[in-house]
């Protein structure tokens, strides 16, 4: 049976001001900013993937706020996604370890097979690394999850990241499709709520 046209839903998770909006950012206008400019609840951007066959999909990628205050709100964008990046900075221990509870999270709250991919971020800062790629890759081996370094800043390994977890989903979402018992949850997971893009500048937060 045909479904309607396929969508692709991803999530980018991490402790706050690892890089997740810079990467996105990145991505999908080749930008970079140096302010850190806290994402307030939830985001997104929209973009295609070009499948193997030709087909043009589309996806969407939903930038989550790292604050422990907006948690709640990740939480209920957490069940329809098909894809997360779990992203740390390698200057930053405390948010390398909290990875795991990242990954618990995902375990508590996401689809079983979700597709994950961690990501350590701001590899540019080579002086003040504290994670070096083994650690990390250790970590990421535990959890049988893809690892990837990227540098938002240099625009290193940005692209193939992503084109990494768009093809894992998509390739993913092609065998669910051959499965009827799955096809709800396909219909159900196009169905996601657009929370209007809200920002504002951590600077003038007085909360
Ligand atoms: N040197 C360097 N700095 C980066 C890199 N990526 C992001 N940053 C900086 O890190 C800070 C935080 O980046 P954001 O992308 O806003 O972080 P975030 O994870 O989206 O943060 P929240 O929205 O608060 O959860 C900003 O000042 C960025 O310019 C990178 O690859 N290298
Ligand atoms: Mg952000």
């Amino acid at each position: 049976m045909e479904l309607g046209a396929q969508k692709l839903q991803i999530i980018i998770l991490g402790d706050g001001a690892v890089g997740k909006t810079s990467i996105l950012k990145m991505y999908a206008e080749g930008k970079y900013t140096s302010s850190h400019i806290t994402t307030i609840g939830l985001d997104y951007i929209a973009t295609k993937y070009e499948s193997p066959e030709g087909k043009s999909i589309d996806v969407k990628i939903w930038d989550t706020a790292g604050q422990e205050r907006f948690k709640t709100i990740t939480y209920s964008f957490y069940k329809r996604a098909q894809g997360v990046l779990i992203a740390f900075d390698v200057t930053n221990r405390e948010s390398f370890e909290n990875v795991k509870n990242w990954i618990d999270s995902i375990e508590n709250y996401a689809k079983k097979d979700i597709q994950k991919v961690l990501i350590g971020n701001k590899i540019d800062l080579t002086e003040k690394r504290k994670i070096s790629n083994h650690e990390a890759q250790n970590l990421a081996d535990e959890h049988d999850i893809p690892y990837f370094e990227t540098s938002a800043k240099l625009d290193k390994n940005v692209s193939e990241v992503m084109q990494f977890i768009m093809g894992k989903v998509y390739d993913t979402s092609q065998k669910a499709r051959s499965d009827p018992q799955k096809e709800e949850e396909i219909r159900g997971s196009q169905l996601m709520p657009t929370a209007p893009p809200r920002k504002e500048k951590s600077d003038d937060c007085k909360c």
